[in-house]
């Protein structure tokens, strides 16, 4: 689909504004009038298939870095090409909204030291998409946080260009929440985890209404907000092996230990395991 059918739009949220302004790709002034500020961390989260930028789950995510950061919040809102029948529609439209996420980056003028993007489902390739063209430009974002990356279509795809690499920002991280349906079960970060085994979450009795794909916004807006409890996370060979209890150290011989989230860290890579609780806190250690 064309830019002007999918009719891409960004919200914005900041401390200023926290119920969200419409602003225009490249229109600073009018962003910094409603309370931009550069000094501040920027976040950019594009939305899944079958989705919109406006949901309670989504609005936990942006309330959440407002509360912690002061941040400034940016929403892509990519309803119109997202919602249709032909999920490959959508899959070829993320490349459109993944170039239109990095010109609306550059035009924030910032350090892009400051600027990370997340995203769901199709909205974490398109992150991925987006962290690559800037890339081309010769700017790097400093992290991609794919929630439940996409699967249909990217898992096991060879070339790293056409899904969401570690090559797209200096940091990717992912939370993999339904790996066997519509996410990925591919890793595709620097650190990957894999939630209660990654393909089914506590108190989801089905995945046909995508409850384990969407579970994943939950758990990562919990995971801004959080102050002790902090999910942390455990290297092992196997989501069977995790649960039989062998992997419970962190550090020494038994490799680093890595929060999952908001709180993840580069310096320890790879894939990672971790039981949550079925409903809030979601947090168990
Ligand atoms: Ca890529
Ligand atoms: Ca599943």
């Amino acid at each position: 689909m064309s830019e002007a059918e999918i009719g891409t739009t960004f919200y914005m949220y900041t401390p200023s504004t926290p119920n969200g302004v419409i602003v225009n790709s490249g229109a600073l002034s009018t962003m910094v009038a409603y309370g931009f500020n550069d000094r501040k961390q920027t976040h950019i989260f594009t939305h899944g298939f079958n989705s919109n930028s406006q949901g309670s789950s989504s609005f936990d995510i942006y309330d959440a870095f407002l509360e912690v950061e002061g941040a400034n919040v940016f929403a892509v809102d990519w309803r119109n090409g997202a919602n249709v029948a032909n999920y490959n529609k959508a899959r070829q439209n993320i490349r459109v909204v993944g170039n239109q996420i990095a010109i609306f980056a550059e035009g924030l003028g910032q350090s892009f030291s400051k600027i990370e993007l997340a995203g769901h489902s199709l909205g974490a390739h398109a992150s991925g998409y987006a962290g690559e063209a800037l890339k081309n430009k010769g700017y790097t974002v400093s992290r991609i946080t794919g929630l439940d990356p996409a699967g249909p279509g990217f898992s096991g795809e060879s070339n790293s260009g056409c899904r969401l690499d570690p090559s797209d920002a200096d940091f990717v991280d992912n939370i993999h929440t339904d790996d066997d349906t519509y996410g990925s079960s591919t890793d595709m970060g620097h650190v990957d985890f894999y939630p209660n085994g990654g393909s089914s979450q506590p108190n989801c009795l089905t995945d046909i209404a995508s409850c384990s794909h969407s579970k994943v916004k939950n758990y990562y807006a919990e995971s801004i907000l959080a102050t002790t409890c902090k999910f942390t996370s455990y290297d092992c060979s196997s989501w069977a092996n995790y649960e039989a209890g062998q992997c419970t150290s962190c550090g020494g011989v038994f490799g680093c230990c890595n929060y999952m989230g908001y709180w993840a860290t580069s310096s320890c890579t790879g894939k990672r395991y971790l039981k949550t609780n079925g409903k809030p806190t979601y947090c168990i250690s």
